[in-house]
């Protein structure tokens, strides 16, 4: 499998500053050399920036350093379009999790040019459900996922084109502990998949994880990984801004990784809200490396082989 790996220096859409330094800290731990032991090629390295973008003068913001985030999604939905047109798997390295918007309008746009649909398993502590109507905070890492519904900023959700990048049916969200009252009615009205701690308790974690599969892959030509480091424990992931106890573990994190990777049908991934400020020794910058080799494929004894 070749692979083009994008670089997205942004922290913009949170609340803390450092996501920008994610991407830098995942080379660190290792990643091209590990991709490469699995058998990747890494066709191109390319980097996105909006570090040092200001912030416009709006009063009392309800979407912060819009302007500047939708300039960045742009460029990085025509990046990762180019990749899957080229038939290469787009790696798209956070950044925090507004730059899903661009990844996965990118690819949905690939895909929707073919009379197909793209499923999107999202990783995460919260369900980043909210618009600007809604936002406690005005941080637009908490509104990727109602962009790419179509619900939010114009200027974002009419990245992916004319039709919104996703559909409620094709998407499930694992790992949910942090949902704001505001943003529970658009979550319930789209009618996602939605699995929260308590219910990979409760019904145990295989299950959901073999029935969120088959939602995802149901109606659609390839699934996509967007994987928000928050979803895992803080305890084994601390190098993010909004960690939220009683997590995923990381055994439950790699389980899910490699249960994806058996489907055959991951066409993208990118990981988010690396932020090596606040990580202790690299060790998150590790362990997402970890979850990026394990999606591609990585088996405990040895390659699956390759079809
Ligand atoms: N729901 C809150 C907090 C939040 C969302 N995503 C992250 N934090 N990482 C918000 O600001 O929208
Ligand atoms: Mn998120
Ligand atoms: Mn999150």
């Amino acid at each position: 499998m070749d692979v083009d790996i994008t670089n997205v220096h942004l922290d913009l859409g949170a609340g803390r500053r450092g996501t920008d330094m994610g991407p830098g800290a995942m080379h660190v731990a290792g990643l091209s050399a590990k991709l490469e032991g699995l058998g990747c090629r890494v066709n191109r390295v390319s980097s996105l920036s909006a570090v040092g973008e200001q912030e416009p003068d709006l009063g009392e913001p309800t979407a912060r350093y819009l302007p500047a985030i939708a300039r960045l999604c742009r460029a990085l939905a025509d990046e990762v379009e180019a990749s899957c047109e080229a038939g290469r798997f787009p790696l798209v390295l956070g950044g925090d999790h507004a730059q899903a918007i661009g990844t996965i309008a990118g690819m949905s746009r690939y895909y929707k040019r073919r009379g197909e649909r793209l499923g999107v398993v999202w990783v995460d502590a919260h369900t980043d459900m909210n618009t600007p109507q809604t936002s406690p905070s005005g941080n637009i890492h908490g509104m990727p996922l109602a962009v790419l519904l179509g619900h939010g900023p114009a200027e974002l959700v009419a990245i992916a084109g004319d039709e919104p990048a996703l559909r409620p049916e094709d998407v499930a969200i694992i790992g949910v502990r942090d949902v704001d009252p505001s943003e529970i009615p658009l979550v319930r009205q789209t009618g996602v998949g939605v699995y929260p701690m308590s219910e990979l308790d409760a019904r145990s974690f295989p299950v959901c994880v073999a029935e969120l599969v088959e939602r995802v892959s149901r109606h659609t030509a390839g699934v996509h990984l967007s994987f928000d480091l928050d979803g895992v424990d803080p305890r084994e992931a601390p190098g993010v801004g909004t960690p939220v106890p009683g997590g995923l573990t990381l055994r439950e994190s790699h389980f899910l990784c490699e249960a994806l990777a058996a489907t055959g049908r991951v066409v993208g991934m990118e990981m988010v809200e690396l932020n090596p400020t606040l990580d202790l020794r690299n060790q998150t910058g590790k362990l997402a490396v970890w979850l990026i080799e394990s999606a591609l494929g990585k088996t405990i004894l040895g390659r699956r082989p390759s079809a």
